[in-house]
């Protein structure tokens, strides 16, 4: 044990907070680690451009190539990553075994391996659909007023769920689905109503089979890069398709205009809807998906979550592809980072400061808000790191940079 811990617990226990319960609770909080930064989303089914209005930017050597490369990298990130974590796949990292696979012909099989891998590994796994960076993308799928394209993509995404399900069923833990189809226009359109109708169409034939062993969830955004003028999928579509159908909206952080807080939408949406999916990302300037850091937008986040009692509601996701820097680096900084603003929300003295606010004596509830940001709530997350075994603080750079000389720059 470090020698700050007992400190920092006695200074917390001074406010009520029991540090020891913190850490409990950060132990049963589980990431859903996104596979696609391991590989700047291109995963295994062709050499094909990413399209679909995202991009990841940057050229550092070494990213993962093939399914046993991108399995190594994921165990070395979870390996300085305190706590259990989730493995998040997209479609395209099926193991396809060499042979070409269409997306309207996936199957649970494809999958088989990598349940296996879960179970070896003590990793539970999510899921995603994948419409983007095939040759029948375009810019409308599930959308498309073509019959024949739409019909592929709604075939695609039903075969999906059996596979989310299969995942969920193998593993005892329901495997939680996300549906984000980059759907729109890069000029003005007349036809909105339509394109909206027949998405609206399609998840309901996509949703018409009752699944037992996954979760839908459905994630919105403001643009895609070449889709500017107009997305079909817009936050307002898929708030109100949720509320209306019990389905899970995902909060992607790099999906909402630049002054809008995603963080505020916990409260609003958990109203309506059983359940949250998060993309924690972060976004500079536009959609960019950066590592997550610790930044504001992002405590903000968790502030809200604990708050709101909604720990059990919400599943953690994180979504970011930055081709430009180490990409196990990358995993581990956004995965802390995540976990750092969780444990510094559970450490909030929240009742006392709501007492002092429903009591109307704001100067109190600011004092305490700003007391709380110096507390030392990073010798409780070093203590928890040292308790799962994984290095304190930036120890970790030596092995990162380790596995970077041995295994990734050969590649
Ligand atoms: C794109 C969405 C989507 C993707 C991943 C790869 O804007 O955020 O979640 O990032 O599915
Ligand atoms: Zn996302």
């Amino acid at each position: 044990m470090s020698k700050a811990y007992p400190i920092a617990k006695e200074r917390y226990a001074a406010y009520g907070i029991d540090t020891e319960k913190a850490l409990q609770q950060l132990q049963d909080f589980h990431l859903s680690m996104h596979c696609w930064q391991a590989d700047d989303v291109a995963g295994f089914e062709s050499a094909g451009d990413l399209t679909g209005g995202i991009q990841a930017t940057g050229n550092y050597p070494g990213k993962a190539r093939n399914i046993e490369e991108l399995r190594s990298d994921i165990l070395k990130a979870k390996s300085l990553i305190p706590g259990t974590h989730r493995l998040n796949l997209h479609e395209i990292y099926g193991d396809f075994q060499g042979k070409k696979v269409d997306r309207d012909e996936v199957a649970p099989e494809h999958f088989q391996s990598w349940i296996e891998w879960g179970k070896e590994n003590n990793t539970l796994l999510d899921f995603n659909s994948t419409s983007f960076s095939h040759p029948k993308s375009g810019n409308l799928s599930l959308a498309n007023p073509d019959k024949g394209i739409r019909d592929f993509w709604i075939e695609h995404t039903r075969r999906c769920r059996d596979i989310a399900d299969a995942m969920g069923k193998a593993q005892g833990d329901p495997c939680i689905m996300n549906v984000w189809v980059h759907d729109g226009c890069k000029d003005q359109s007349v036809n909105h109503y339509m394109y909206r109708e027949l998405l609206k169409d399609s998840l309901d034939r996509i949703f018409a089979e009752p699944k037992k062993d996954m979760k839908d969830c459905i994630e919105g955004k403001v643009f895609g890069i070449g889709l500017e003028s107009f997305t079909v999928g817009s936050h307002d579509f898929y708030t109100a398709y949720a509320a209306a159908n019990g389905k899970i909206p995902t909060i992607d952080t790099g999906h909402y205009h630049p002054t809008e807080s995603p963080a505020d939408k916990v409260s609003a949406l958990l109203n309506f809807v059983p359940e949250l999916m998060l993309h924690v990302s972060r976004p500079v300037r536009w959609d960019s998906d950066h590592v997550t850091l610790m930044d504001d937008p992002t405590q903000e986040l968790f502030f809200e979550i604990v708050r709101a009692g909604a720990l059990n509601r919400v599943h953690y996701g994180l979504d970011y592809f930055d081709g430009a820097i180490n990409r196990i680096g990358a995993y581990v900084i956004g995965s802390r980072a995540a976990q750092k603003c969780m444990l510094r929300a559970l450490l909030e003295p929240t009742e006392l400061i709501r007492k002092y606010e429903l009591e109307g004596n704001t100067y109190k509830v600011l004092t305490l808000l700003e007391e709380a940001k110096a507390m030392p709530w990073g010798a409780v997350y070093d203590e928890f790191c040292e308790r799962c075994g994984v290095p304190v603080g930036d120890a970790y750079m030596a092995e990162i940079d380790r596995y970077e000389k041995e295994v990734t720059l050969k590649r």
